[in-house]
C-alpha cells in the first residue's frame, strides 16, 4: 500500500502539501482540480500544474478524487453521449500525465451526508456526525444550507454551492430514476470509459454511497457487498473498481467490512480506512481512527487488506477537530495525520507478524 492523505489544492485547503510531507510514510496525495465543475473537460495545463506543484513538494500525485460525474450521465438524459465524451477527454488527459487512479461516486444529487459539522465529543474535539431523526425533519434545501454554514467557510467536497440553487430542479430530473435505471446509467458510462481506462492504464475506484440508505427518498446503489459485487462483475474490467471508504460502508452496521475487503480482492483501488461510531440506529458519529474509540476493528480491516495483497493508495479518511484547528470539518491535518501514524502502526505490525510466521514454516 502507499500511504497517502487527500488534499484539496492551494486555496481550497487549509494544510499545506509541505505539511503532508513531513507526516510520517506519506508519500503521496490524492487531489482534484476543485475549480472545475462536473461535465467540464480538464486543461491539458492545469492538469500539470497541479501534477509539478505536487511533486516539487516531494510527494507523487496518487490519484484523482473525484473526477465527478455530471447529472445527466447518472439520470440518463439525452445529452449524456456529450458528457460522457467530455468525461473521456478528462481521463486521457490525465492518462496521458501519468495519472493511474480516479476515485468517483454516482450518488443522486449528494455526496456523502451528515446532520452535524461539529458534534462536541466527551474528549473536547468535535467530529461529524448523522442522526436520520435530524435528517428527518429537514428538507434537502435546510440540508444544503446547515452544511454550508458549518463548512467554517470551505467549499466541501460535493456541496459546491452552485448546486443548491438548482436542487429543486435536480430533484425534478431523479423523479422516476430507481435503483435499477441509476445502475443500468452507471452501466453504459463504464462500457463507455473502460477502453480509455485500458489505454492509459486508469483504475477507477467507485465510491461507496454514504450513508450507506436512502436519503431524501433517493436511490442508492452502493451500499452493501451484493451491489459491490454486482458493480465488478457486471462490468468484469480490472480497471473498474472500488474505493474501499471504511467509513461509508461502516455506516451499515451489518456490512462486514474484512469479510467484504475479501470479496473484492484484486479491484479496491483506493482505501480510505476512518473509524466511526453507533449510537443507534441510523445515528453515528466520526470518532478517531483508534478500534478502541469506535466500532469498527480497525486491525481486522488492515490485515484482510494486508492479506488479500492491496497495493494501490491507501488514506486516512475524516478526522476529528483537535487542537483548536481551524480547517475544512473532517479535513484538518492534526487528526488525520495521527489516523496515519495509527494505520502505519498497525500495518508494521501485521507485516513483521506475517513475515515472521512465514519464515517459520
Ligand atoms: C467525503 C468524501 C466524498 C468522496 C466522493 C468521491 O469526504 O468521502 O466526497 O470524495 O464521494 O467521489
Amino acid at each position: 500500500m502507499h500511504m497517502t492523505m487527500r488534499w484539496f489544492g492551494t486555496g481550497y485547503d487549509s494544510v499545506t502539501l509541505a505539511q503532508i510531507r513531513q507526516v510520517p510514510g506519506v508519500t503521496g496525495v490524492i487531489t482534484t482540480l476543485y475549480g472545475t465543475k462536473p461535465g467540464d473537460v480538464w486543461e491539458r495545463e492545469t492538469i500539470a500544474a497541479m501534477k509539478a506543484e505536487v511533486a516539487a513538494a516531494g510527494l507523487t500525485l496518487a490519484g484523482i478524487e473525484s473526477v465527478n460525474v455530471h447529472d445527466a450521465i447518472k439520470t440518463g438524459e439525452p445529452d449524456r453521449d456529450m458528457y460522457i465524451d467530455h468525461y473521456i477527454a478528462t481521463l486521457s488527459r490525465l492518462g496521458e500525465a501519468g495519472v493511474s487512479m480516479v476515485c468517483y461516486n454516482f450518488m443522486a444529487i449528494f455526496d456523502w451526508t451528515r446532520s452535524d459539522l461539529a458534534k462536541p465529543r466527551r474528549d473536547g474535539s468535535t467530529a461529524m456526525s448523522y442522526d436520520q431523526r435530524i435528517i428527518d425533519r429537514m428538507d434537502p434545501e435546510a440540508m444544503f444550507k446547515t452544511m454550508q454554514t458549518q463548512s467554517q467557510a470551505y467549499t466541501l467536497a460535493g456541496w459546491e454551492p452552485e448546486r443548491l440553487g438548482h436542487i429543486k430542479k435536480l430533484f425534478e430530473r431523479y423523479q422516476g430514476i430507481d435503483g435499477e435505471q441509476l445502475f443500468a446509467n452507471l452501466t453504459y458510462f463504464l462500457k463507455a470509459i473502460m477502453p480509455t481506462c485500458e489505454q492509459y492504464g486508469i483504475k477507477m475506484a467507485m465510491h461507496p454511497d454514504d450513508p450507506g440508505w436512502s436519503v431524501f427518498g433517493l436511490p442508492r446503489i452502493m451500499t452493501c457487498k451484493e451491489q459491490l459485487l454486482r458493480l465488478i462483475t457486471t462490468v468484469d474490467n480490472p480497471y473498474n473498481g472500488v474505493t474501499l471508504c471504511t467509513g461509508s460502508l461502516g455506516t451499515n452496521p451489518h456490512n462486514d467490512i474484512p469479510d467484504l475487503i475479501t470479496a473484492l480482492k484484486g479491484r479496491i483501488h483506493c482505501a480510505h480506512v476512518r473509524n466511526l461510531r453507533h449510537n443507534g440506529p441510523g445515528d453515528f458519529e466520526e470518532c478517531a481512527h483508534l478500534s478502541a474509540d469506535g466500532s469498527m476493528d480497525m486491525f481486522a480491516i488492515m490485515k484482510a487488506l494486508y492479506d488479500t495483497g492491496f497495493d494501490g493508495p491507501i488514506r486516512p479518511d475524516h478526522g476529528r477537530t483537535i487542537w483548536r484547528e481551524r480547517a475544512m470539518p473532517g479535513y484538518g491535518l492534526y487528526d488525520r495525520a495521527l489516523g496515519v501514524c495509527y494505520l502505519n502502526g498497525l500495518w508494521e505490525g501485521i507485516q513483521k507478524m506475517s513475515q515472521r510466521v512465514s519464515s517459520k514454516t
